[in-house]
């Protein structure tokens, strides 16, 4: 009968490529009936943006046909599953990587020629999907695609907010932010599944209940409001596997509020309910510090239990034992925000399919797999008990359950140990009682993962020490990478075609080990050549964008020098300014000898502040008062030039990314977890400088250091340096911040409490006592900027040495070593 089974799916995929054909004709066709009946339009009357529209509906059907099948076969095989749950999802446009990864990016191509339109063109029509804020967002992105690419039965899990990042306008040099209402005008990549839904439970009682002397727990809530799934198909490349990634939505409850209605207030009844969906309006644009906002609780929880709900659901299609839930279901907890998932499984598991508590807990154990992305140890996630305990009363009890059971345990083993046992309490005593969402969430899961190996050693000996210390064996590491799908071959098709023709195969595309075979050919001076083409190609494209932005002519032979990342002190994008004022000085000190021996540069930098926090915006606004005054002086013409590109997204950085020379990596030691735009860049040959921080470290071990321009304290020197009374800070470091100090660039007193930030004695992140260092490797990179062959392969044996950080291989080490799943390929 399996046999039969069998011949009736291949039946079933042979109709379905009946339905939707690949070749031009067919492609044309389709197009120009989505033009006429989805999106309206008369088939002699459409622009580039409804052609983008109707193009985007017909990829989205050839991407629905594969999305059936995947699900129809994984629902056959019933392999265990992977659920990865992230607060944010960061996946910028779909058109392009869609069609790639589908293999049908060349037919679409020809028809769009055929109808008079480009795809290129088309394709930058298409609005960013912001629904994140920085590197986490991305890299859960990043992941998709290779779990789908790789065959893995997994899902994503998230929140379809209806306001994206916000969008970063610049006015006179400030920082503006605007909402982005990114679905204005529809989404075609999305399928809304008004069937899919989910009650999910807010404020409200506990009450006690008895069955035949059992125990047990009722929950009734003051609030309910409706989950509504938006399912988001994820195309793997070579092969015919598409996985799902479940956005919801927040949409009013069945329930009614009789009352209010036969009171006759009609009107406020409706626009009361309506209020339900503040819960998935708007992300939360901060990257890092954590508020203690209700709404955001609500976030966390609102996506959680729909999440745990639909999976339960699709568990017990097929099974009744909940014992076997771990062999079938595997959690991933992206940071701390889904970690509330792990109290909603036991009081599910407890309150609802009523197991003792001792079954449901060792079942929890086995699930969930946590990743940690930060370094310091304030920044972690502490909700007020009391906020908890009005918004998921049964929720706060079930985590006090919990950590009574772990403070005896622990007191077995470690004795009265009081600081310890504080420490490692899920519940911190103090003015404000509350629960630390790290404690909770390495407690009950299996594995803690690092997203670097230096990032594992600080949660090891410092972030989580005490844990470790009890558990050694959950702790790991699985060094971040990202996808060489949007990071070459979307966004750099040039040198994608380069890289296929000198290995001989595009087989790296899936395989990305085999860049490595670019080693060999790093010295061939034909090689060399067509690799610098390619570079000028995307530094063209890059100075165009620029001077359509900014108005400022770039030259080609400058150094393009870019740093782009949220801004942020650790970061140290004021560093880099105050290097380019250094420069500046120089060139402005110069006489007409030396300065034949400058080497030009274009100084790029890009990024967001979040909104409230005042010094990274007055670093967007130095950076600006900086270029004003460099960018309009004769004396330096295009020896140097600064450029602050706005609104830095994912878009962005593909077309940014691939026209940089240099990328800058300049974190204080000990700070950025992992890094994964440094990945990027190594992927597009270009060439980094940076400390030693994060996955950097690995980098140089993979393209060796002599590839690279490392500079800076290193982790262990940090300490002692800022124990230091005075560090030895050089004097070009004083002048330049003196100059910003005493008004050089204008806006004195704006920039008084920035300059303070860097004073002696008061300079957390090092600029001072790294700046001479800084200065050598800057002056080193244009040493080797001039001697073209070296430089060139430099930048080969960077993308031949960037294999290790394909998120290929990050996510074949989480499945093999927290998560037991196995791939499971859908017949093509
Ligand atoms: C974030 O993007 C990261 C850490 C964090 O605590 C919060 C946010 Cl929103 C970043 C890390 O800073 C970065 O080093 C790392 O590469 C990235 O997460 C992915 O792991």
């Amino acid at each position: 009968s399996s046999g039969q089974s069998r011949g009736k799916a291949e039946r079933m995929f042979r109709l379905m490529d009946e339905f939707l054909k690949n070749d031009p004709m067919s492609l044309q066709k389709d197009i120009i009936h989505h033009v006429e009946f989805t999106v309206a339009r008369s088939r002699f009357s459409f622009d580039d943006f409804e052609a983008y529209q109707a193009l985007s509906h017909s990829v989205r059907d050839r991407l629905i046909e594969r999305w059936h099948d995947t699900h129809q076969h994984f629902k056959k095989k019933d392999p265990k599953r992977l659920y990865f749950l992230s607060l944010e999802f960061l996946m910028g446009r779909s058109l392009s990587n869609s069609v790639i990864n589908l293999g049908i990016r060349d037919e679409y191509a020809d028809a769009l020629a055929q109808l008079g339109f480009e795809f290129e063109v088309l394709a930058e029509q298409e609005g960013d999907a912001a629904l994140g804020n920085g590197g986490l967002a991305r890299l859960s992105a990043c992941q998709m695609d290779s779990l789908a690419t790789l065959d893995y039965p997994a899902m994503g899990y998230g929140l379809r907010y209806q306001y994206g990042l916000f969008r970063q306008i610049i006015v006179d040099g400030y920082q503006h932010e605007q909402p982005d209402f990114w679905l204005n005008f529809g989404n075609p990549w999305e399928i809304e599944r008004v069937q899919v839904s989910y009650s999910v439970k807010f404020y409200g009682t506990v009450e006690e209940k008895a069955s035949n002397g059992v125990k047990y727990h009722v929950w009734v809530p003051g609030e309910t409001v409706e989950a509504v799934a938006y399912d988001n198909p994820i195309p793997g490349y070579g092969t015919r596997n598409a996985i799902n990634l479940r956005l919801w939505a927040a949409k009013p409850s069945g329930q009614y509020d009789l009352e209010s209605y036969n009171t006759g207030d009609y009107i406020n009844a409706v626009v009361n309910r309506q209020k339900a969906e503040i819960i998935s309006n708007v992300l939360y644009p901060d990257d890092r510090s954590y508020q203690g906002k209700e709404l955001r609780l609500k976030q966390q929880y609102f996506f959680v239990s729909a999440s745990t709900q639909d999976i339960i659901r699709r568990f017990k299609d097929d099974h009744d034992n909940f014992d076997e839930f771990p062999d079938k279901v595997a959690f991933q907890i992206n940071e701390t925000q889904p970690s509330l998932a792990i109290v909603e499984v036991m009081r599910v598991l407890i309150d609802e399919e009523r197991l003792a508590w001792k079954r449901a807990w060792e079942i929890v154990c086995k699930l969930f797999s946590f990743t940690s992305h930060s370094v310091n140890p304030e920044g972690l996630e502490k909700i007020p008990v009391d906020l908890l305990g009005s918004l998921l009363p049964r929720h706060l009890q079930i985590i006090y359950d919990i950590n009574h059971n772990f403070m005896e345990e622990l007191k077995k083993k470690i004795g009265q140990d009081y600081r310890r046992l504080d420490q490692m309490s899920i519940v911190a005593e103090g003015t404000v009682k509350t629960i630390r969402m790290a404690n909770l969430s390495i407690i009950c899961s299996h594995t803690v993962n690092g997203v670097s190996r230096l990032h594992y050693e600080l949660l090891k000996t410092r972030v989580f020490k005490e844990f470790y210390d009890l558990w050694p064996q959950k702790f790991q590491y699985k060094t971040n990478g990202v996808t060489q799908r949007r990071w070459i071959v979307v966004s750099n098709p040039s040198l994608c075609s380069l890289i296929s023709k000198w290995l001989g195969t595009e087989e790296w595309i899936r395989n990305v080990d085999l860049l490595v075979g670019l080693r060999e050919h790093a010295s061939n001076p034909v090689l060399q050549q067509e690799w610098r083409m390619v570079k000028k190609i995307n530094k063209i494209r890059l100075a165009e964008y620029i001077e359509t932005l900014t108005g400022v002519e770039v030259s080609l032979d400058a150094m393009f020098d870019v740093q782009v990342k949220r801004i942020h002190e650790y970061k140290r994008q004021l560093l880099n300014i105050l290097g380019i004022i250094h420069r500046y000085y120089c060139i402005k000190n110069m006489n007409e000898s030396d300065r034949k021996k400058v080497v030009p540069r274009v100084c790029i930098i890009g990024g967001k502040a979040a909104p409230g926090y005042e010094i990274a915006k007055k670093i967007i606004k130095l950076c600006h008062a900086v270029a004003e005054k460099v960018n309009n002086d004769a004396d330096v013409g295009d020896l140097l030039k600064l450029i602050f590109i706005p609104d830095y997204n994912v878009s962005v950085a593909e077309m940014v990314i691939p026209g940089s020379d240099l990328s800058q990596h300049i974190s204080t030691a000990g700070h950025e977890a992992s890094g994964t735009s440094s990945m990027k860049f190594l992927m597009n040959g270009c060439l980094l400088l940076a400390t030693a921080d994060g996955s950097t470290v690995e980098i140089a071990e993979e393209v060796g250091s002599e590839n690279m321009f490392l500079f800076g304290a290193k982790v262990h020197e940090v300490p002692q340096l800022r124990e230091k009374a005075t560090s030895e800070v050089p004097i070009q470091f004083v002048r330049v911040v003196r100059m910003v100090r005493d008004g050089y660039f204008g806006f004195k007193d704006y920039f008084k409490s920035l300059c303070d930030t860097v004073e002696d004695g008061k300079d957390f992140y090092l600029l001072g006592s790294d700046f001479s260092s800084y200065l050598e490797a800057q002056a080193m990179a244009d040493r080797e900027f001039v001697n073209e062959e070296k430089w060139t392969r430099m930048s080969i044996l960077s993308t031949a040495g960037s294999g290790r950080f394909s998120s290929d291989r990050t996510m074949d080490e989480y499945s093999k070593l927290s998560w037991g799943i196995q791939p499971c390929k859908c017949p093509f």
